[in-house]
């Protein structure tokens, strides 16, 4: 469906992840929209990952949710806001208040949070919202506020480039972060003796920029870091004055990482010599860390194991140095300033301190407020299921495929009496579980603002009219809230009006002394509102921002910083011979999470398509899984089959899949099923990379590879589809015999009746390729084989709508043509055949020279780190020729 027309350039933001990267969008009005990197933005100076890049292929309208449903019924926006207000209602009066819950994202705009927010806390007065942010940020929240008081992050991007030494801990900048990740590789080459260290169980396109990498055991972390308090120690690199006058508990720490265990890290005695050699030498080193640190039963720990090095050496706040909690959602770090953790009121107020919480109240003039913290994600799901919270409104999340024990929360809420769902596409595993679900308007639509991870606010801009009955999240939530009682609480015609209730409200925060301040902008009109500038806070009279606690003040009660005395935890889950491998678990380059949004862009399908199992080859051959076959894979809690993908970039006893996969896009790939439930006992964040598992041949009788003009709808054992350049591709796996492949591949691709099949076809062999024509075009194509087939799919998936006879059942491209092997330059569809043929047929050594030859890596950059591998893997054979 195209889109109206609509306005020129407009300057937003990237609604992915935390770098929070500067976007121009040119609708031109065709419904098509082009996207760049805006040059002036401090994030990225015009620079765009793939997944960046490719947002304007994400933007047609099929797939939307255009109008509110009603028990699956289209309904009207008055019938659904007054059916929730009213089902809320009647739940409070009877169960009180602690029986509703609202589970949100940090995807959402800081106007939607604060909203739902005020409603929850100040006016149903229950501590029970959370954020997906549990998942993602709690620990490094947690970290933060056990030693700085507050929840700060100190450092700038900026520090990277400045810094010697740089520490990547449990991080896959390469994919995750891949713009800072850029600016990060562009200052080593620019300062070669920068010092790049990689902390992280598997070898990644990250690692492969590093001068030392250090495959730490699972959990790890908290001994490799106490490791380092000692060295720092014993080697007098301390900063005594610091610690003297602004860091309490050093002797105690010292002693706790004295005690510890250095074996737990699971390195070598050389190996913890040379990185800490490495990080004491210079006192420019910034160490950044992310889900490997956060997602962890000792995640709290691991965060405070790392601030202490930086606040024993006092290298915090100064240029070039810092420890750096790097954010995953477009605004992890505004959720959590504007207190959508269970945890906190607005502004890092504390709902545990009576004085923040009367503050509050008073501002909102509001009739109660949450007297404590509210129930944190992984507990408000089973408080669902046990029929705690009778009501639940999800915002801006898929908790049915991203929380840990996907499948009881699926249960829960199936049981559940009352469930909203805020969703920009009915098509989502908890979406389908609603009773009411509400069309929200997506990016480009919407109007707001974000915090990226340098806490850099940046304007969201919409350029695309409201779809549909579409209506922003803020807009819902206040409806609702009007409609509960609130009239004039919720009385907000546009986000502008939000900002400045917020911006006010951080006033009273920095009053009582607090951090986070915007207050400067508490009388913005709407104009500077609009024309805002992306900013880092704090910004009011006196202050504006730059780092963090260089001058040694930090928000406790004593003004100083805190070390903690810690002692490293293995993972909750022991490996058994029942459950002998640890399953670690993270994202992809072309991804975002559950995919309702990037799978639209076809290319970005082209680099990973399938859900897999990253396992190391011993494994694999003690197992019998084979590559390219599927494995079945079992947990305490749950199971999955995914594709074998067999690397020694994995270490033995460890296997590594995605997150992405959900029910509507495999048949069994939601990882999070075979994830339990275990949690960090301070910040209750889930410990999502260390469940254990087991794992055996799927015994599939056929394996099938498919692609068609139209979706299709597979009911085997083992499938999983994406959308291609013009249709859809689904790899499938059978375990029942299929007697008749014509009959089956019809109903597989819902074909017409009309369309022609030419078959070629060996039962003895169990092959059977058949291809389906209309007036001689090719819409479907069925590859049937007892092993995983062999077909060249770049190859087929080019020929989908083209005039075609018999020879496409070849599955490969003609003599004359070369296969083209799996896209890895998402940008220019570039395959990893032509690329190793370019390599070694124009002998070709640099990332820069295949930029050159074929334009691989020069739009985006994502690509270069497999780039680069790529070329270390051709010089042996090239140095042998
Ligand atoms: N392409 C893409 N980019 C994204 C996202 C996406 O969905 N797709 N999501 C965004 C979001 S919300 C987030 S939170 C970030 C996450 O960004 P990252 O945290 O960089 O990504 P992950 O892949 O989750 O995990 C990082 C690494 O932690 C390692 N790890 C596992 N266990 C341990 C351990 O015990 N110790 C250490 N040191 N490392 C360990 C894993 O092997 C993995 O390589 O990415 C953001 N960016
Ligand atoms: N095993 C495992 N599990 C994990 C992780 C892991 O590393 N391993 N990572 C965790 C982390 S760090 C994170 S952040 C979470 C992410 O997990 P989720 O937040 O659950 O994943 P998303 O796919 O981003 O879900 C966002 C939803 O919002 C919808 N949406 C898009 N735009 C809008 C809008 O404007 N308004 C509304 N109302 N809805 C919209 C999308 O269609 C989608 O359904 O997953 C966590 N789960
Ligand atoms: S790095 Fe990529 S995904 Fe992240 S904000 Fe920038 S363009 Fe978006
Ligand atoms: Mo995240």
């Amino acid at each position: 469906m195209a889109r109206p027309d609509s306005p020129a350039a407009i300057r937003t933001t990237c609604p992915y992840c935390g770098v929070g990267c500067g976007v121009i969008a040119r609708p031109d009005g065709q419904g098509a929209v082009r996207i760049t990197g805006d040059k002036d933005h401090p994030a990225n100076a015009g620079r765009l990952c793939s997944k960046g890049s490719a947002l304007g292929e994400t933007l047609a309208l099929d797939d939307r949710l255009l109008a509110p449903r009603i028990g699956g019924q289209d309904t009207d926006w008055d019938t659904a806001l007054q059916t929730v207000a009213d089902r809320f209602r009647a739940v409070i009066d009877t169960h009180g208040p602690d029986a509703v819950a609202f589970y949100v994202s940090g995807q959402l705009l800081t106007e939607d949070y604060y909203v739902a927010n005020k409603l929850m806390k100040g006016f149903i007065g229950s501590g029970n919202i959370d954020t997906n942010s549990r998942l993602c940020m709690a620990s490094s929240v947690a970290g933060h506020r056990r030693a700085f008081g507050t929840d700060t992050v100190p450092g700038l991007y900026d520090d990277f480039e400045l810094a010697d030494t740089v520490v990547l801990v449990g991080s896959n900048l390469a994919w995750c972060h891949p713009v800072l990740y850029q600016r990060l590789a562009a200052a080593k080459a620019a300062r070669p003796d920068m010092t790049v260290i990689t902390v992280d169980p598997r070898r990644t396109a990250t690692s492969d920029l590093a001068d030392l990498h250090l495959s730490i055991r699972p959990g790890g972390d908290v001994a490799l870091f106490n490791a380092l308090l000692v060295a720092i120690a014993d080697q007098g690199a301390m900063d005594a004055d610091f610690i003297a006058e602004h860091v309490d508990g050093f002797p105690e720490a010292l002693r706790a990482a004295r005690a510890d265990d250095v074996t737990a890290s699971g390195l070598t005695a050389a190996e913890i010599a040379q990185f800490c050699a490495l990080w004491i030498r210079s006192d420019t080193v910034v160490t950044l860390y992310s889900q490997g640190v956060n997602q962890s039963s000792s995640g709290t720990d691991k965060v405070n194991a790392i601030l202490n090095c930086h606040l024993a050496t006092g290298r915090i706040g100064h240029p070039g140095m810092g420890p750096f909690s790097i954010t995953g959602q477009p605004n992890a770090m505004g959720g959590r300033e504007v207190g959508g953790l269970a945890n906190m009121l607005a502004c890092h107020l504390d709902i545990e301190n009576a004085q923040h919480r009367a503050a509050v109240q008073t501002f909102w003039n509001a009739p109660v407020i949450a007297g404590q913290p509210g129930l944190k994600a992984v507990e408000m799901f089973k408080a669902v299921g046990d029929g705690r919270i009778k009501a639940i409104w999800i915002l801006h999340t898929n908790p049915v495929v991203t929380l840990p024990d996907a499948d009881a929360v699926r249960a829960a809420l199936a049981g559940c009496d009352f469930v909203v769902v805020s969703d920009v596409t009915g098509r989502t595993d908890t979406a389908r579980l609603a009773h009411v679900l509400l069309p929200a308007t997506g990016w480009g639509e919407k109007d707001g603002t974000v915090t990226n991870s340098e806490r850099c606010i940046s304007r969201q801009r919409a350029f695309l009219p409201a779809p549909g009955q579409a209506r922003a999240d803020w807009a819902m939530l206040a409806e609702v809230g009007q409609r509960m009682g609130h009239a004039q609480a919720f009385d907000y015609a546009a986000p502008a009006e939000i900002f400045r209730e917020y911006a006010a409200l951080s006033g009273v925060a920095g009053g009582l002394g607090l951090d986070f301040d915007i207050s400067g902008l508490a009388d913005c009109s709407d104009a500077d509102y609009d024309a805002l500038e992306p900013f880092r806070w704090p910004l009011n009279g006196t202050r504006s921002g730059g780092r963090f606690f260089g001058d040694g003040r930090f928000f406790t009660p004593s003004g100083k910083g805190r070390m903690l005395p810690l002692t490293s935890r293995a993972p909750a889950a022991v490996p058994s011979a029942d459950f002998p491998l640890v399953l670690n678990t993270g994202r992809v380059r072309d991804q975002w999470h559950t995919m309702t949004r990037t799978a639209k862009a076809s290319r970005l399908n082209a680099h990973m398509a399938e859900p897999y199992l990253e396992i190391h080859p011993q494994d694999a051959q003690a197992l019998g899984l084979e590559p390219a076959t599927l494995a079945r894979v079992r947990s305490p809690v749950g199971q999955a089959i995914l594709r074998v993908l067999v690397s020694d970039k994995v270490q033995p006893g460890q296997v590594f899949a995605p997150m992405h996969w959900t029910g509507e896009t495999a048949s069994a790939g939601r990882i999070d099923a075979l994830v339990a439930g275990v949690t960090d006992p301070v910040s209750g964040q889930p410990e999502s990379k260390a469940a254990i598992c087991q794992a055996e041949p799927f015994k599939a009788l056929s394996y099938g590879f498919g692609l068609s003009v139209a979706e299709p709808q597979p009911d085997a054992a083992y499938w999983a589809k994406a959308r291609a350049k013009d249709g859809w591709r689904v790899e499938l796996g059978y375990d029942a015999p299929v007697t008749d492949w014509v009959a089956q591949a019809r109903v597989l691709f819902a074909l017409p009746d009309s369309a022609e099949p030419v078959v070629v076809s060996d039962p003895a062999r169990g092959v059977h390729r058949q291809a389906f024509l209309e007036q001689g075009r090719l819409i479907a194509a069925l590859f049937i084989a007892p092993q995983p087939v062999a077909v060249s799919r770049q190859h087929l998936l080019g020929l989908l709508g083209q005039a075609q006879g018999i020879a496409v059942l070849a599955g490969q491209p003609g003599a004359d043509r070369p296969d083209p092997g799996a896209t890895l330059c998402a940008c220019f569809d570039i395959g990893v055949n032509t690329l190793r043929a370019a390599i070694s047929d124009q002998h070709l050594t640099s990332v820069e020279a295949i930029g050159q030859a074929l334009r691989a890596g020069t739009n985006c950059g994502s690509c270069k780190p497999e780039l680069r591998a790529l070329l270390q893997a051709a010089t042996p054979r090239m140095a042998a020729e």
